[in-house]
């Protein structure tokens, strides 16, 4: 008989084991035991299939964090459709592009959104139904009606689970396509390789719309059957609450400044920690050494991709380096090559390349981009430059492509640039990331004006303000006569982030 992949099939075995746990537990607010969520996510499956949705179809999904959110996930899985999460800072503009790329059948937004956007996209996908913060919305007023569906629709290792859009070089989003396996092999290997054991409780303070929150942690706690308090976002007073009873944390590194800035984060609240996880941004070694001192715990570094998830990991047991993200997690492959893909000697600097069960299935619709970000021989190129030691341990020196990270948040340069170039006045700009004290990296512009334009940082901050989602508009921007360029005529961007380089402290 032909195996099921569904990766929900994964989890119902936790779930059925863990029964009378928690699942999601939003500190003072509503909670959500094991027991109920097959139900529960059942009856979102039926909620689904009463709209016409099937396997292979699109759902857009630009919601809050909430049980409800995680439910609609897991209903997606379930019922073989493709999952598409929407950071909920996207503008209007910016989601009217992903419902165009991705043709969903229904898209799922905030009763809010739904206002604005509604006139806009109904033309372009057939049913649009809210979900809010809260719970509520005419999504769940359906759900309301259904009696649960207790099928798990069977799906081969290649099915898509997800598309996950990351901005490209080029400024136009991609859509990354996981399958099935793609995430069920990543989840297995990282659950055994932080060795997630019985009692394990973890705080939960990421985004649902990206992997480190919607896969890395939520997939580690859902295999392990663990409790999750479930935070709504990152808020410090509330993370410091819940710590004395939680054993593993993730975060981006400015989970980790922001904690480190309180003076009443000590070490007597992290007594029952057993873990904390650090990726999406590289984490300053003196970030790593500072919470050693103040805490007693070691930050676990990892890295990874959205076209991946993890890449590499610290070692659980072994040595956990500050300043590097570990070996390849087992069943990966990974290499440091030059620019035509052959592997360099150990510690020179070269791009990561990586192989596995892991790799995503290619861009939705772009075969040629896809065609460019692999090797012949299936390794991945992943844009990030790397040394690795003679041991295996990969230290991230720094990006090939054209990428700022603030906060955790990728921000590809030329989507700004080309936004910040249509405003009239401006003849060119360049947009470069600077240390910022709270993100890590900010977003600086430097413009050109055109020939006797008067075009000053308000005018472009209020024409960027409807197209760009607010985290990736410039934190300032800056107007020269010129930019700076090569002989090549190439902008020389490393002279700028070098002039501008105190300008975000
Ligand atoms: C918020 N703002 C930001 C960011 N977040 N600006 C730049 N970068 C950011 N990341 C701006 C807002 O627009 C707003 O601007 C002001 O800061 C306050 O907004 P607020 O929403 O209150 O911010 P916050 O709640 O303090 O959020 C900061 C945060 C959040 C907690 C760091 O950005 C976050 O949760 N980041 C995690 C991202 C993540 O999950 N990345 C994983 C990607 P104004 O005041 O001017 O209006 S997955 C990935 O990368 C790979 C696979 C991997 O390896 O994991
Ligand atoms: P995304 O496109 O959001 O999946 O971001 C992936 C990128 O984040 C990688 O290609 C790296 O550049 C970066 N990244 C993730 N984890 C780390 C880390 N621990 N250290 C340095 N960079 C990281």
């Amino acid at each position: 008989m032909k195996k099921n992949n569904n990766l929900y099939l994964l989890f119902s075995e936790a779930i059925s084991a863990s029964d009378d746990i928690d699942f999601l537990h939003v500190p003072h607010g509503p909670s959500l035991k094991y027991r109920d969520t097959d139900e529960a996510s059942g009856r979102f499956h039926a909620a689904l299939e009463s709209l016409g949705i099937t396997k292979g179809d699109r759902v857009v999904v630009q919601v809050a964090k909430s049980i409800e959110s995680v439910l609609l996930y897991l209903a997606c899985l379930r019922i073989g459709a493709i999952y598409i999460p929407l950071n909920t800072a996207y503008t209007s503009a910016e989601v009217s592009y992903f419902i165009e790329d991705a043709e969903p059948r229904v898209f799922i937004c905030d009763p809010l959104a739904h206002e604005s956007l509604g006139s806009v996209l109904h033309e372009k996908v057939a049913h649009i139904l809210t979900l809010s913060a809260n719970g509520t919305g005419s999504l769940v007023d359906i759900y309301n009606e259904k009696d649960a569906v207790n099928d798990i629709v069977d799906c081969s290792a290649d099915d898509l689970a997800a598309i996950l859009y990351t901005s490209g070089t080029t400024g136009r989003s991609k859509g990354a396509m996981l399958s099935h396996s793609n995430l069920s092999s990543n989840a297995q290997v990282l659950h055994q390789y932080w060795q997630f054991q019985h009692g394990d409780i973890l705080l939960h303070a990421l985004p649902v719309f990206h992997v480190h929150g919607l896969f890395v942690a939520l997939h580690c706690a859902l295999l392990n059957g663990s409790m999750i308090y479930f935070l709504p976002h990152f808020d410090a007073d509330t993370v410091l609450q819940q710590l004395p009873t939680s054993t593993v944390m993730m975060g981006v590194p400015t989970f980790y400044t922001r904690l480190l800035d309180r003076p009443d984060f000590t070490r007597d609240l992290c007594d029952n920690m057993r873990l904390f996880v650090s990726g999406s941004a590289p984490l300053l070694a003196e970030t790593h050494i500072e919470f050693e001192q103040r805490t007693g715990h070691r930050i676990l570094e990892r890295y990874g991709m959205t076209e991946t998830g993890m890449i590499t990991s610290n070692p659980y047991d072994g040595e956990r380096i500050a300043g590097t993200v570990g070996y390849a997690l087992p069943g990966e492959s990974v290499r440091i090559a030059d620019d035509d893909g052959n592997e360099i000697a150990r510690g020179e600097t070269g791009v990561l390349e990586v192989k596995g069960p892991n790799v995503f299935q290619g861009y939705w619709r772009m075969p040629e981009k896809t065609r460019d970000e692999f090797r012949e021989d299936g390794w991945f190129i992943t844009g990030d430059l790397a040394t690795m030691s003679d041991d295996g341990r990969v230290t991230i020196v720094g990006r090939e492509k054209d990428l700022i990270i603030s906060g955790g948040y990728n921000i590809y340069p030329k989507e700004i640039e080309l936004a910040i170039d249509e405003c009239d006045g401006v003849k060119e700009s360049a947009v470069i990331g600077t240390p910022h004290a709270d993100f890590g990296e900010g977003v600086v512009a430097v413009v050109v004006r055109g020939d006797n334009m008067d075009i000053n940082e308000d005018d472009i901050l209020q024409s960027l303000s409807s197209q760009l989602a607010r985290f990736k508009q410039p934190k300032r921007i800056f107007f020269v006569d010129e930019l700076p360029r090569n002989t090549m005529g190439k902008v020389q961007k490393n002279t700028l982030r070098e002039d501008y380089r105190d300008c975000l402290k």
